[in-house]
């Protein structure tokens, strides 16, 4: 058994497209578990940590802004080997690139401009997970 945890964020796009309950319908279809759930819009500063890793690349600031832009719906997901699984419920970064079946797949949109609005983040490692668990749910 490898239970693990990972932080899903429901992103300002997929929050205004009344994507929120498809995601997390998904996610419990696959068999996780929601262990924390809020709604708020996120600080510069916040995002500013939870992106660290992008520090210095031409989008960082430009996928802060988008992030602060609106509500976000911050989950924290819990079942075997869920950090791998939701990354591949989620689908490749870019929504055009990503296959059918996957939430970006079949519900993002072309990138265009708007490169940033691929309606979710998942943690992609057990070490960001905790990371970014600590950032979003510091009380648990
Ligand atoms: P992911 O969200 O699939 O983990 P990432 O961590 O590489 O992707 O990037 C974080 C977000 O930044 C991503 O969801 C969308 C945006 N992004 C990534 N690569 C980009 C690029 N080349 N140009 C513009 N935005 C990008
Ligand atoms: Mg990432």
């Amino acid at each position: 058994m490898t239970t693990e945890r990972s932080l899903v964020l429901v992103k300002p796009d997929g929050f205004a497209r009344g994507l929120t309950g498809e995601v997390l319908r998904r996610i419990e279809a696959k068999g996780y578990r929601l262990v924390a759930l809020q709604v708020l819009t996120p600080d510069l500063d916040r995002l500013h940590v939870h992106y660290e890793e992008h520090v210095g690349k031409p989008f960082f600031e430009p996928l802060c802004e988008f992030m602060s832009s609106g509500p976000v719906t911050a989950v924290v997901i819990e079942g075997e080997r869920c950090i791998e699984g939701f990354r591949a419920l989620a689908g490749a970064t870019d929504p055009t690139a990503a296959l059918p079946g996957t939430i970006r797949g079949d519900l993002g949109r072309d990138w265009g401009r708007k490169v940033q609005e691929n309606i979710v983040h998942g943690s992609d490692s057990p070490e960001s997970a905790a990371r970014e668990i600590g950032i979003w749910f510091p009380e648990l």
